[in-house]
């Protein structure tokens, strides 16, 4: 069966291309999917259109639409398994990671399943007695949902579960590198029924299925995760026809540990907030902002705790983390490592691709600590989106100096997406929570998220929000309906 879904048939491309899927931790073919073309995103986008304008799916029950992401929710707790092995392949992550990704992603479609019939709107008071006011919401309508690599169906389901529980039809588009859990999502959304049109599935490239996503008029919305540079490629394609944008753009998180911090907590979190999942984590803490004082301790643990990590792919019960999807994107990794020694970064551990074993067969990469780092440097602000920690410190003659030092350095980035403050002092940890420029901030810890909380970026790290209510609210258009129950002349203009 062809893996393109267009108005509730499973079709092959127009032009009958196809690509091997390749697992990158030892570059086994995981399958062949079918590769769509421009014509394939315009057929679906517009299956997508019909689908909206004259089918049912929008003014289907609120919890209805609910119900079904429910079942959704129920058909992969039990299909689990199975689809965490199909995100481990394509990703090359542990299984053990992918099934955490499953229990997150079960979470994500129960959450928007809940939400769905919530806020359905509100009356709003006029101060007229004949005149009924109301705010409604609305879905937006055809929405161009274009996905990465790193968390693939976690990613989508984000995008997904608000776009169906607010009424929406859909045109999915995910990594061309790892397309199988989405494949899935789409043969689960066919069986449990949802009307032809609504969910259109579409694989292939970004520069030409994507493009044809993002420029088609028919489209009022596009949500996108992935880089910053194809993010703006975006909005200005997005611009022509004013479409809506949701954009996550990655970051460059700022973990900032003063001296007075819980020591082995915030060492222990520091390696998981910049090595999970080889760093291919838009929120990873690749930025160590230490204060100065126990600059020494904590690099020096840092760098013997990295050296203890165990690479390897999906089945290895030893490992601990996974490749790099592709050997582009580590040869991205090693140069800006070899850029950043060149410009006077202190390479303490890591920095070479291992070349013997099995993990010569994949794309791997040791977890790498650069020190003497400064906002100057190219791997510091850029992301690198590998397992590349950047040591930077902080110090000041007085507490309230060195929390302006800290906050200054966290700040110093284009992007703001996450970062942590690690701290013992209240006041301080509160303080610097409030002061830092990023969407989500953790304290005392690093890296966890609920589906009832809002994650988004200010700055380039992005536009709007996903979870949360907010999350639902991207996919909604808001109306306000004024009833006059009196109706009479309103005498602005004479009658002559
Ligand atoms: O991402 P792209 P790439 C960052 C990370 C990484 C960099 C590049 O720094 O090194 O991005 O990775 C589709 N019109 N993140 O090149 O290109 C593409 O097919 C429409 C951060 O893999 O952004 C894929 O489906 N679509 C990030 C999706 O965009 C286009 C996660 C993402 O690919 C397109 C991944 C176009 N012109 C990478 N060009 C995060 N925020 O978590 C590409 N695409």
């Amino acid at each position: 069966m062809p893996e393109l879904f267009i108005d509730g048939s499973w079709v092959a491309p127009a032009a009958g291309g196809t690509r091997t899927i390749t697992c990158p931790a030892d570059g086994s073919e995981v399958a062949v999917v079918s590769e769509a073309g421009a014509d394939d995103a315009v057929a679906a986008v517009r299956a997508a259109r019909r689908a909206f304008d004259s089918g049912e799916w929008p003014n289907t029950p609120s919890p209805e639409r609910g119900a079904l992401l429910g079942r959704l929710a129920d058909k992969l707790e039990a299909e689990k398994e199975q689809v965490a092995r199909l995100e481990a392949l394509d990703t090359g992550k542990r299984m053990v990671e992918a099934r955490i990704d499953m229990d997150d992603i079960i979470a994500v479609f129960r959450h928007f399943a809940r939400l769905a019939n919530a806020d359905a709107g509100r009356v709003v008071d006029t101060g007229m007695p004949d005149v009924r006011s109301r705010v409604v919401h609305e879905p937006v309508g055809v929405c161009a949902l274009i996905t990465p690599w790193n968390y693939p169906l976690l990613q989508t389901s984000w995008k997904v579960a608000p776009a169906l529980a607010a009424g929406n039809t859909f045109v999915l588009k995910p990594s061309e590198l790892t397309p199988s859990t989405s494949i899935w999502l789409a043969r689960a959304l066919d069986e449990l029924g949802l009307p032809a049109g609504v969910a259109n599935l579409v694989l292939g490239p970004g520069a030409t299925v994507g493009a044809a996503m993002t420029e088609a008029p028919e489209v009022d919305l596009v949500s996108f995760t992935g880089g910053l540079e194809t993010g703006k490629r975006i909005m200005a394609a997005a611009a022509p026809t004013v479409k809506r944008v949701a954009l996550e753009l990655g970051g460059k998180n700022p973990n900032v540990v003063f001296a007075d911090a819980d020591r082995s907590a915030a060492i222990d979190n520091a390696l998981t907030a910049v090595f999970l999942d080889s760093g291919q984590v838009c929120s990873g803490g690749a930025r160590l902002v230490v204060e100065e004082s126990i600059h020494d301790e904590v690099v020096a643990e840092l760098v013997r705790r990295a050296e203890l990590i165990r690479l390897g792919g999906p089945f290895d019960e030893e490992a601990e983390t996974g490749p790099l999807i592709s050997e582009a994107h580590r040869e991205k990794v090693q140069r800006y490592v070899d850029e950043a020694v060149a410009d006077g970064a202190r390479l303490l551990t890591g920095g070479a691709i291992p070349t013997g074993g099995d993990l010569a067969r994949g794309w791997f990469y040791p977890p790498t600590i650069l020190d003497g780092c400064t906002g100057e440097m190219r791997c510091v602000h850029d992301e690198s989106f590998g397992p590349v920690l950047t040591v930077e410190t902080f110090s000041g003659a007085t507490p309230d100096e060195a929390e302006d030092a800290a906050v200054a350095i966290a700040n110093d980035t284009i992007y703001g997406l996450a970062g942590a403050v690690w701290t013992q002092h209240a006041g301080r940890a509160e303080r610097v929570a409030g002061r830092l420029r990023h969407g989500t901030i953790w304290i005392n810890d690093y890296h966890p998220y609920v589906p009832g909380a809002e994650w988004g970026g200010y700055k380039q790290s992005g536009i709007g929000r996903e979870l949360g209510l907010a999350g639902l609210e991207e996919y909604r258009e808001t109306k306000h309906i004024w009833h006059n129950t009196r109706p009479a002349p309103a005498g602005w203009f004479a009658d002559r």
